[in-house]
């Protein structure tokens, strides 16, 4: 049976990238594109609703915020999925690339799977030398601390439905994607890694790009990889 899939799509001030995105997106796999709001004050909301998606809001800024009041929503509504995928709103991910992404959860009854940009081809300039770093570096930790094969914390990654509800995620902002793979190996999840391709972001960056966006996610990220152990 054909599995039934919901994207959640987190996405500040992103009004020029987040029609590519949904543009790539493979429609006839996906059931609901979920497109989180938050707070931007260009036309993003509009963009998205152009291109087809669910558009909520969230007025709380941060990544996690987002992402959390995009599971409400799922969560309130009639069809439940059974995979929920989750993509950055910056087009730097390639969305055509879902089908690869889910493809272990399928095939070999995986629960979590991370896109790794490490195992994967990099356009240059795509992530800034401290991010390469700083992913790699969370990476390593979590395998360390927690006995994982994690090579990245990529933002597209795909997770069964009813084991993102088991993880009960928490994190507000930086720390969510680190999270969701650290629960992961604390709830025994089956994890899997693919390499996906990455290419530098449409608009302005809102974390990687910045000094104080470099500086708080590098704190958050290894402060929660201290608190979950
Ligand atoms: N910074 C930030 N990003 C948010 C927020 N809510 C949603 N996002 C989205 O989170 C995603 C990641 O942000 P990016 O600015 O691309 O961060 P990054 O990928 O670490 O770095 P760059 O791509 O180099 O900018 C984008 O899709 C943003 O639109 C928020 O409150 N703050
Ligand atoms: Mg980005």
């Amino acid at each position: 049976m054909r599995p039934v899939i919901k994207v959640i799509i987190p996405a500040f001030n992103e009004e020029n990238s987040i029609g590519k995105v949904l543009d790539d997106l493979p429609k006839d796999l996906v059931q609901e594109i979920v497109v989180v709001n938050n707070a931007s004050t260009d036309k993003t909301a509009l963009a998205a609703k152009n291109h087809g998606a669910t558009v909520i809001h969230e007025n709380r800024k941060g990544y996690g915020s987002a992402c959390l009041k995009g599971i409400n929503y799922i969560k309130a509504q009639q069809l439940k999925p059974n995979i929920v995928v989750f993509i950055d709103a910056d087009y730097s991910d390639h969305p055509e690339e879902l089908p690869q992404l889910i493809n272990p959860i399928v095939k070999d009854g995986v629960d979590l799977v991370i896109g790794s940009r490490a195992l994967g081809a990099r356009e240059k300039g795509a992530m800034t030398p401290q991010q390469i770093f700083g992913n790699w570096l969370a990476a390593r930790l979590v395998r360390l601390l927690y006995r994982t094969h994690f090579t990245d914390l990529g933002p597209f990654r795909a997770i069964k439905y009813e084991k993102l509800l088991e993880i009960e995620m928490k994190d507000k902002d930086f720390g969510w994607t680190v999270e969701m793979q650290l629960k992961a190996a604390k709830y025994h999840l089956k994890c899997a890694e693919i390499p996906v391709t990455y290419r530098r972001r449409v608009g302005v960056s809102k974390i990687s790009g910045t000094v104080k966006g470099t500086i708080m996610a590098g704190y958050k990220i290894i402060w929660t990889i201290f608190k979950y152990l």
